[in-house]
């Protein structure tokens, strides 16, 4: 892979330069929230934070911390810093149990995204000689347009197909020679243990593939590994990161040397703090990452808690970015599981099982991975066990909670009834996920 910079007097600029503009693009930016968004000018007056009072980067200490239950309560709008007319684009998060999070952006707003998502794509290798098959949904989620956009940019060839439909995903990449792939990293793998099982002996010979542009969920050293190995032909993957709160993808990314994620550091100022005491933490250690968007003028987000698990390296690296690198996501702090690229809560299916008259309160998910796609098994207490026995009405029962829940969730999942008193029981908080992924019986 070429080590090439896309944006280099950003990029590579100096530690002193890149602080002095977050200073600057900081002050700006709490100016404008205190000026056009109420619900932050109570926030920064609550704090007895104005502009003029931050004198230094650290001074963002003083700026209260945003949640994602602020976007719930403020939904749909709310939040937003420009009216209407300036906004050009709307995503939203999946959420179905209450309000989902909706961000809207500015013309600029855009133009920035796509300046972020052109970096991470140039840092993992893309150029214009790119072919990209785009295997995320289209739609509310940002990011199949996210990498779409940043991609055309640098004058990659995009072919927008979408999610899902393997096997038309694996004949495009064969009759159009496709060498590139933005994709989960478990999606990446099914699409390349499918296109083994495809194809008889010398499998891999019809393809093209180099590249992986993987992100969206978590990618162990061990799982890249496996994925790059199945497309052989020296199938190269990269790491990169974003939410959707925060624009979507396009926050930082992996260079050909993999040793961090590089963030846009005009755009963003990340800090890392300890989730209990809120404290922000020394350089370098761990804890949860909080994001504050300095250019985004739609919907900007001061010190949003990001719930993810990471810890930010300083030193330059030796592609010659001179950008804060985040370390691989370690996890997040709350329960939310990510399964085939959809974000899941467990109280979104606690909520769907609730008013269910012959099920009980306790549930558990089982995740595991099968062939290298993730499975959701939902377990749940029937109230009268008798009905294991009467098969037509177990098997109704089963399809409505079934139904139910996929409709909420909009993914397949497998529901099993199970004896009443039979899911384990907890008397501090219950353990409802037991995640199976990359234990034995999994693989
Ligand atoms: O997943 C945005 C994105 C799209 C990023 C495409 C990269 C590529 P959301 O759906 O809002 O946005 O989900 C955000 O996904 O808080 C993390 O928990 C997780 N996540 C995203 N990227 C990574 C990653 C998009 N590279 C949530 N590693 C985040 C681990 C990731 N987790």
């Amino acid at each position: 892979m070429k080590n090439s910079i896309w944006n280099r007097d950003m990029e590579c600029m100096s530690r002193n330069n890149i602080e002095k503009l977050q200073l600057e693009r900081l002050r700006a930016l709490v100016d404008y929230c205190d000026r056009n968004i109420k619900f932050y000018h109570n926030r920064l007056v609550g704090a007895g934070v104005t502009a003029d009072k931050i004198k230094t980067l650290s001074d963002i200490q003083y700026i209260p911390y945003t949640t994602k239950t602020d976007l719930r309560d403020t939904y749909p709008f709310k939040m937003f810093g420009a009216p209407m007319k300036d906004i050009i684009r709307i995503h939203a998060s999946s959420g179905t149990t209450g309000n989902p999070t909706v961000v809207g952006y500015t013309r600029e707003d855009l133009d920035n995204w796509s300046e972020q998502v052109a970096r991470v794509v140039v840092a993992a290798g893309a150029s214009d000689e790119s072919i990209v098959q785009i295997c995320f949904g289209y739609g509310m989620f940002t990011g199949a347009l996210g990498l779409h956009y940043g991609l055309e940019k640098i004058g990659a060839t995009v072919v927008p197909i979408s999610s899902g439909n393997t096997e038309k995903q694996l004949k495009f990449m064969r009759d159009f020679g496709t060498n590139t792939i933005v994709a989960t990293p478990s999606y990446g793998l099914y699409l390349a243990e499918s296109a083994w099982e495809d194809s008889g002996n010398h499998p891999m010979d019809q393809y093209h593939l180099r590249l992986g542009l993987l992100g969206s969920e978590g990618c162990t050293p061990e799982l890249r590994e496996q994925i790059e190995n199945r497309w052989g032909n020296g199938f190269f993957a990269t790491d990169n990161y974003g939410m959707s709160e925060l624009n979507g993808p396009g926050i930082s990314g992996e260079c050909i040397n993999r040793c961090g994620l590089h963030i846009a550091e005009d755009h963003f100022i990340c800090e890392v703090i300890n989730s209990q005491s809120l404290d922000v933490l020394d350089k370098g250690e761990t804890g949860e990452l909080v994001v504050t968007t300095l250019t985004k003028r739609g919907i900007p987000m001061l010190r949003y808690r990001t719930k993810d698990i990471t810890h930010i390296d300083y030193e330059p690296c030796a592609c010659g970015r001179t950008s804060a690198r985040m370390h691989k996501i370690i996890g997040r702090s709350d329960d939310m599981l990510k399964i085939r690229g959809v974000n899941v809560f467990p109280s979104q299916i606690e909520s769907a099982l609730i008013g269910i008259t012959e099920i009980g309160a306790h549930y558990q998910l089982v995740v595991r991975r099968k062939k290298f796609a993730d499975t959701l098994e939902v377990r749940v207490e029937l109230i009268d066990g008798g009905l294991l026995e009467r098969y037509a009405e177990l098997e109704a029962l089963q399809k409505r909670v079934h139904d139910r829940i996929k409709s909420i969730l909009g993914i397949e999942i497998t529901v099993s009834l199970v004896e009443p008193k039979s899911i384990e029981r907890f008397t501090g908080k219950a353990q409802r996920v037991v995640d199976l992924r990359g234990k034995e019986e999994c693989k």
